[in-house]
């Protein structure tokens, strides 16, 4: 199927304290992503960077927030912008920047919803609040927002509704989960494979589950990749690398399946940092699996 695609680059970097994941976005491009899918024959625009504000310029921290007021700023852009690429009826797709970036994201999307399912490709939950954080990073908060839980500054960008329901969500790939994170899990009810039953079902059967579960709840399913669930060897370039992840290989194919299904609606590409990555290996990983994505096939 063809897609009429937006891309927004979003050179997020305030959800967390190490400079260079306002460059991710360009990293992406310079893999050559753009061209990689007009080559695959889908109608492509590429919106540029948005601004991201950094008014105070050196990090502020109140109540266990790093850069609260930048990121409800920043935050309060992006979704507007993917709110107006849905209604231009185009496919939003995201290259990021760090993972704070999709309370905006989520934001504008899910108003074009009624269940808005989000498949959540990440080593970690991001399902923090102030209380919960071990670092007051808000990289490690934004799928707790789209919920409803949090700073309400955070929680009513774009509408004071919550953006996602708890069993809309699949998260895959968990390996380091904070302790308020899996209790907010079990009382919730979230679906999680973490990479315990990656191993035990194999990546094949965990994306097809996933693909059942939501499409039968769902209206539109959101894919948030954050390039740190994939093991740091092939991903070198990610701020908080944990080990123990899947590969590329078996990243790519979870990529060809949801491709196949044809249940994507939009999609993000986070958490890619130049400044860590050895000669662009985690943009090259990022622009592979987005033509996987969108129907690049091996043969
Ligand atoms: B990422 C940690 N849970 O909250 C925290 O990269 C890490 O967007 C968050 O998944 C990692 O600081 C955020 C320890
Ligand atoms: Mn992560
Ligand atoms: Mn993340
Ligand atoms: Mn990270």
């Amino acid at each position: 199927m063809k897609k009429n695609i937006s891309i927004i680059g979003v050179p997020m970097h305030l959800g967390q304290p190490l400079p260079g994941t306002d460059l991710g976005p360009d990293a992406i491009r310079h893999a050559g992503a753009v061209q990689k899918l007009k080559r695959l024959q889908h109608d492509v625009e590429d919106l540029g960077n948005i601004k991201i504000e950094f008014v105070s310029g050196e990090e502020q921290r109140e109540e266990n927030l790093l850069n609260l007021q930048d990121i409800i700023d920043s935050s309060t852009t992006l979704a507007k912008k993917t709110d107006d690429v849905l209604t231009a009826k185009r496919f939003p797709l995201l290259f990021g920047g760090d993972h704070s970036m999709a309370i905006g994201s989520l934001a504008g999307i899910s108003k074009h919803y009624e269940n808005l399912g989000v498949i959540w490709y990440d080593a970690h939950g991001d399902l923090n609040d102030s209380r919960t954080s071990p670092s007051g990073n808000i990289h490690g908060m934004p799928l707790a927002v789209s919920l409803g839980i949090g700073h309400k500054e955070l929680t009513s960008i774009h509408g004071d509704q919550p953006k996602v329901k708890p069993e809309n969500l699949v998260i895959i790939g968990a390996r380091d989960l904070d302790p308020g994170e899996k209790e907010l899990i079990r009382e919730r009810g979230i679906r999680v494979y973490s990479m315990r039953e990656v191993d035990e079902l194999g990546m094949n059967a965990v994306i097809q589950k996933t693909i059942e579960y939501l499409k039968e709840r769902t209206d539109g399913i959101h894919l948030s990749l954050d390039l740190d669930g994939l093991d740091p060897t092939e991903t070198p370039g990610v701020g908080t690398p944990v080990y123990g992840g899947p590969s590329y290989r078996e990243t790519r194919h979870a990529m060809e399946l949801l491709h196949d299904a044809d249940v994507i609606t939009s999609a993000e590409f986070v958490e890619v940092n130049p400044l860590l990555d050895d000669k662009n290996k985690t943009g090259i990983v990022a622009a592979n699996l987005i033509s996987a994505l969108f129907g690049e096939t091996l043969k």
